[in-house]
């Protein structure tokens, strides 16, 4: 039986932007599940054992997490059109340690500098949370000379590219290069009034992110958590057993580890691995309200230590 593909996720979420941008490319058809931009999230955690970090995708009893992972599976599934017009499949991947990393923790002190006052304390308590570290929007706010010229200096890499190779990033059609850098043009875009300011030197990024945006979301359909929940639980897992052997660590299918996030959100999840490979490790899992589920990260900016 097939399973809907379901997203968990808020609209106002940056990394969310990239997977509703990548069912938009590859015309796929799926299930949006609304969750809220703060913590509790009852009916989220008992799927991914913890992780808390936006978006989450979920096919029947499988769940993925991290947007690298999320995008690995949909490629999989759905392989044309390719994240990957003009090759150059490993410099696609690991851009995202760029636009997901540096040029989005400048771009989040930017906007949220900007933001300030505005920025509703119940937020910042559960940012502060997230990061184990103050979410200090004076500090960001008095940082924004030194953040727009970081965001210059990333639109200037992205300018450069595109006036060498024309429409896109990395090829024909857009692929993961332009996904992955456009989400923080996307989130300025959507909070800031100086976007128009920040970008004005930029006509290249100004005409790309139109391209970008036009790609729009494929076909979107609201769903309850609860109905997400039951689907979880009504499902098997789909997940085949897979070992690594060259597993740098030795370790093995039926292993119990505990994986968490090497950057934020950094909280274990633990079960027992299903699969693994040098991208991605999958972990057996069992709650109460979703009985079995197999939860999918990455291995790139994730540690997993023996439980
Ligand atoms: N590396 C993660 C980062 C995801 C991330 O930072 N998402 C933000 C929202 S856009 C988040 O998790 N915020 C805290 C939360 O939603 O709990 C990914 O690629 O999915």
């Amino acid at each position: 039986m097939s399973h809907p593909i379901v997203l968990h996720h808020f609209n106002e979420s940056p990394f969310s932007e990239k997977i509703r941008l990548i069912f938009g490319l590859k015309r796929i058809s799926w299930c949006s599940v609304l969750i809220s931009r703060t913590m509790p999230r009852p009916e989220l955690m008992p799927m991914t054992g913890g992780y808390r970090r936006t978006p989450v995708m979920q096919i029947g009893a499988d769940i993925y997490c991290d947007t690298q992972r999320i995008i690995r599976e949909l490629e999989r599934r759905f392989p044309t059109p390719s994240l990957f017009p003009g090759g150059a499949e490993g410099i696609g991947w690991a851009s995202a340690m760029w636009t997901d990393r540096s040029f989005f923790q400048n771009t989040v002190n930017l906007v949220f500098g900007s933001l300030g006052a505005r920025v509703p304390q119940s937020f910042i308590d559960d940012r502060e949370k997230l990061r184990g570290a103050k979410f200090d929007v004076e500090a960001m706010r008095a940082g924004i000379p030194q953040m727009r010229d970081q965001y210059r200096a990333h639109l200037d890499w992205i300018e450069s590219q595109l006036a060498d190779l024309g429409d896109w990033l990395c090829g024909e059609r857009a692929g993961l290069l332009d996904i992955n850098a456009y989400m923080n043009i996307w989130y300025v875009r959507s909070n800031l009034e100086i976007a128009d300011e920040l970008l004005e030197d930029f006509s290249r990024v100004r005409e790309w992110e139109q391209r970008m945006r036009a790609i729009g979301h494929g076909t979107r359909v609201e769903i309850s958590s609860t109905k997400a929940l039951e689907l979880a639980r009504d499902s098997m897992p789909q997940t085949a057993e897979m070992s690594d052997p060259l597993d740098p660590n030795g370790r093995k299918v039926g292993d119990l580890v505990d994986i968490t996030p090497d950057d934020y959100g950094k909280i274990p999840v633990r079960g027992r691995i299903v699969a693994s490979t040098a991208q991605t490790i999958a972990i057996a899992r069992h709650d109460a309200a979703v009985a079995d589920v197999v939860v999918h990260f990455p291995r790139a900016g994730f540690l997993i230590k023996s439980a």
